[in-house]
């Protein structure tokens, strides 16, 4: 069977969509992946400045080749998040007037986030959860002939016209996370470029995207719940998604061995987890390690929560490498931290700063919050004072 997978989003780096496709590709190896991007990860300046969905308008020319280039196909998935979902839907749509035999799921955060709307495009399924095995399952059921419609994490539009909407299925556990692929990385893959249609993605497409540095995401899931969040939703779905998962220290290194391999101009590794330091000390020892033993990289960790900030944590991983953190401070206002239901206080951030110092590390404060109106200045000078480091 012919598998096209295609991610839309402003670069490459598609963490959820390359941990699926790899799974996809070991089930069934004539599967091809596809990215579709607005290329503004090229430019400084739009990474400070661009909210989700900054794309650069696709016209209906454009949406019409990368649907002509993904037709064919006996299974099509498509992967976003909302910002390129309105790209997502177009595409769907062309999909199926050109390719009306090919079936077509969406997969990725945007519908596991807005599954009613993402439903209403033009496709046959979506995936709103995790999708590995759902997908495996789907696809046995589906090559075999036999009814598919009962898949958890997936819903169906029926020929009735009415949509099954399955349940979900358990979270993966962290002893099955181990069991699954690395991440596609630097294999067969196209990009497209609006010159030249869909073209092989390249050495320089990855160093424009990620400069040196390997990205990747070791542990899923966040224990707090903070209402502007996703979390928020992942964990209505199911509550375990507040307990951390993720596979093994070694399964981790190995995945950024075997990136080096391909690219041994990787330099160090960006961590994207959400919370990274809700891991518990013995397992983040364990990783730091072998991370000292056998990757001898610098790394950066993304996902720093205040309230889970802990001195031996960073100790042992800034003797590991790490060299850079960031860490979501949202706000200095108290009040404002109440409100969106953030746990933790302002103060916490403070200890950070301390122990990064102490390593001579540096450190970079976030927050989503800034976007948010209706603070008084009192609150914003307290946020922006707290943000100091
Ligand atoms: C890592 C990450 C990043 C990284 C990498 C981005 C990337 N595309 O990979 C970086 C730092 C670059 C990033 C940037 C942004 N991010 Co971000 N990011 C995340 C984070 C923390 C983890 C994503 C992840 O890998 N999860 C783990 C994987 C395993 O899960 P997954 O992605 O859902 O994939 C699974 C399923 O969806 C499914 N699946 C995926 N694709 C497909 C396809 C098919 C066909 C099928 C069947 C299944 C399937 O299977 C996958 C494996 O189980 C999430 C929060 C979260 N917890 O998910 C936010 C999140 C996705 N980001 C978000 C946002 C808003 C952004 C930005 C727009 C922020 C900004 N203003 O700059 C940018 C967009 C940048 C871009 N590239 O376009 C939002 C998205 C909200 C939404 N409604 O879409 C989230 C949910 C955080 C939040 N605020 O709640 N992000
Ligand atoms: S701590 Fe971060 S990832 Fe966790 S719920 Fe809050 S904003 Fe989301």
């Amino acid at each position: 069977m012919k598998i096209h997978l295609v991610s839309f989003e402003d670069g490459i780096t598609a963490t959820g969509f390359r941990k699926f496709a790899a799974y996809a590709e070991r089930i069934n190896s004539d599967t091809h992946l596809f990215y579709v991007g607005t290329q503004s990860y090229r430019s400084l300046w739009k990474s400070f400045t661009r909210g989700m969905g900054n794309t650069r308008p696709f016209d209906d020319g454009e949406v019409d080749r990368l649907a002509q280039s993904l037709a064919g196909a006996d299974i099509v998935g498509f992967s976003s998040m909302t910002g390129y979902s309105e790209l997502t839907r177009r595409v769907a749509k062309r999909l199926r007037e050109v390719s009306p035999n090919s079936f077509s799921i969406w997969g990725g955060i945007h519908p596991i986030i807005y599954p009613e709307n993402a439903v209403q495009a033009d496709v046959d399924a979506i995936c709103n959860g995790e999708g590995e095995f759902a997908f495996e399952e789907f696809f046995e059921k589906y090559r075999s002939g036999r009814d598919f419609t009962d898949v958890r994490n997936m819903w169906f539009k029926q020929r009735t016209g009415e949509t099954r909407r399955n349940s979900f299925r358990p979270l993966m556990t962290s002893a099955e996370l181990d069991t699954l692929p690395f991440s596609k990385y630097a294999g067969a893959e196209s990009i497209f470029r609006p010159d030249a249609g869909f073209v092989p993605v390249t050495r320089g497409d990855y160093l424009a995207n990620n400069g040196l540095a390997y990205q990747a995401i070791w542990s899923i899931g966040c224990p707090l719940h903070c209402t502007f969040c996703g979390n928020t939703v992942f964990i209505a779905n199911d509550p375990a998604y507040k307990k951390l998962r993720h596979p093994s220290a070694s399964w981790m290194i190995n995945e950024v061995l075997q990136a080096k391999k391909k690219h041994p101009h990787i330099s160090s590794v960006l961590f994207h987890d959400d919370s990274f330091m809700a891991i518990s000390l013995s397992e983040l020892t364990d990783f730091a390690t072998r991370w000292r033993e056998n990757v001898k990289m610098p790394f950066c960790v993304y996902g720093v929560i205040p309230s889970y900030v802990q001195r031996d944590k960073f100790e042992v991983l800034t003797w590991a490498g790490m060299n850079r953190v960031r860490m979501g401070i949202q706000s200095g206002s108290e009040r404002l931290l109440n409100f969106y239901r953030r746990a933790g206080s302002s103060s916490d951030s403070s200890r950070v700063s301390v122990h990064m110092a102490s390593r001579r590390a540096h450190i970079r404060f976030s927050s989503a919050l800034s976007a948010f109106r209706g603070r008084s200045n009192r609150e914003c000078d307290i946020s922006v004072s707290a943000s100091s480091p």
